[in-house]
Parts: C-alpha cells; sequence; structure tokens
C-alpha cells in the first residue's frame, strides 16, 4: 500500500524516463497518409498489434492496428487484400491514445498502463520523443518491490 502510494506520487525523473522508455528512433510508426498497405506491412513485420501515428512533424496523431486494418477490408465473404491500396492510414486509425509529457508522475503512466498497451511520450512541444510500454512499467514496479 505505502509502495503503491509512493509510486503513484512519485515523479518519473528524467534519468527513469530515458530507462523506462523505448526511444522514438526504435518505435515503428507510420504517418496518417501512408496508404493501408504500407501500415500492414509495418505491422506484419514488427510483429506489434498496435502503433503510433505520427505526422512529417513527429507529432502523435493516434493509433493504428491489424484490426482495424483487416476490419476496413473485410467484404462478405473474404478479406479483399486488393483494397488496401485505396484507402490510407487516416481512414482507419483511431485519434484516441494515451499520451503524457516525460516529467509527469508515474502514477499517471499506471493509470493509463491499465487500459493501453503503451503510452506515448512528448516533450514540451507536444514533439513525440518515445513510447512506455506496459512491460517496462511494470518492470519499474517489480524492481521497487524486490527491493522492499
Ligand atoms: P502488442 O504488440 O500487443 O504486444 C504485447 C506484448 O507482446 C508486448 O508488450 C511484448 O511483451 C510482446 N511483444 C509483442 N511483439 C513483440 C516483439 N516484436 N518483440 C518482443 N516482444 C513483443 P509490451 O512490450 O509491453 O508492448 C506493449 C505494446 O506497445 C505493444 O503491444 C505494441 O503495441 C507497442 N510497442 C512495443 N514496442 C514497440 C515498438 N518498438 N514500436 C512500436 N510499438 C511498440
Amino acid at each position: 500500500m505505502i509502495l503503491l502510494q509512493t509510486l503513484k506520487n512519485s515523479q518519473i525523473t528524467d534519468h527513469e524516463i530515458l530507462q523506462l522508455m523505448i526511444p522514438q528512433e526504435k518505435v515503428a510508426h507510420v504517418q496518417s497518409n501512408h496508404p493501408l498497405d504500407h501500415a500492414l506491412l509495418v505491422l506484419i513485420k514488427s510483429g506489434y498489434t498496435a502503433i503510433p501515428v505520427l505526422d512529417p512533424e513527429y507529432k502523435v496523431q493516434g493509433q493504428v492496428g491489424k484490426a482495424q486494418i483487416l476490419d476496413s477490408i473485410l467484404g462478405m465473404e473474404r478479406i479483399e487484400m486488393d483494397r488496401l491500396h485505396d484507402y490510407s492510414v487516416s481512414d482507419v486509425m483511431t485519434e484516441k491514445v494515451p499520451r503524457m509529457k516525460q516529467d509527469e508522475t508515474f502514477g499517471k503512466a499506471l493509470m493509463l498502463s491499465i487500459n493501453h498497451p503503451f503510452v506515448c511520450i512528448e516533450d514540451e512541444d507536444r514533439s513525440f520523443i518515445g513510447i512506455m510500454t506496459r512491460r517496462s512499467i511494470l518492470a519499474l514496479i517489480h524492481r521497487h518491490l524486490e527491493k522492499i
């Protein structure tokens, strides 16, 4: 209980953020104007269920996942793969993506990770700097638990 209260109120320091965060250059992502076939390729190659959608200035626009893409090309009797090129990411993406600034509390990251597998981290200019995954959040809690 005390541990959870401490974790909840603690600011994530820049140092800890760097340890927890997957930096922007290692995050698979797409842009909203990319064709859907490209997005599906990135998702399949990376192995992830969903990835962030960024604009050309590296601002977070939302997220897109395999399920949304496949749903958009689901015909009455088959998956119509040839329709993949007719759509772009903006047609199927959701703007609902959890985000926070690097100096916000760990409590916020923990709360967001209950319902979301990853949280986008932004700097003061709202530029995307990376993601914090549920795995890294759980790993931090585990490290703290081991200490007591
Ligand atoms: P999912 O793709 O649904 O992945 C769920 C969990 O499965 C991941 O949890 C990880 O433990 C494992 N996993 C999936 N694909 C993997 C891979 N290619 N290599 C190693 N492990 C893999 P988390 O690590 O907590 O990630 C949570 C979510 O964050 C992922 O959900 C994905 O949506 C996103 N994500 C993680 N790393 C990413 C990256 N480098 N680029 C883009 N998105 C990433």
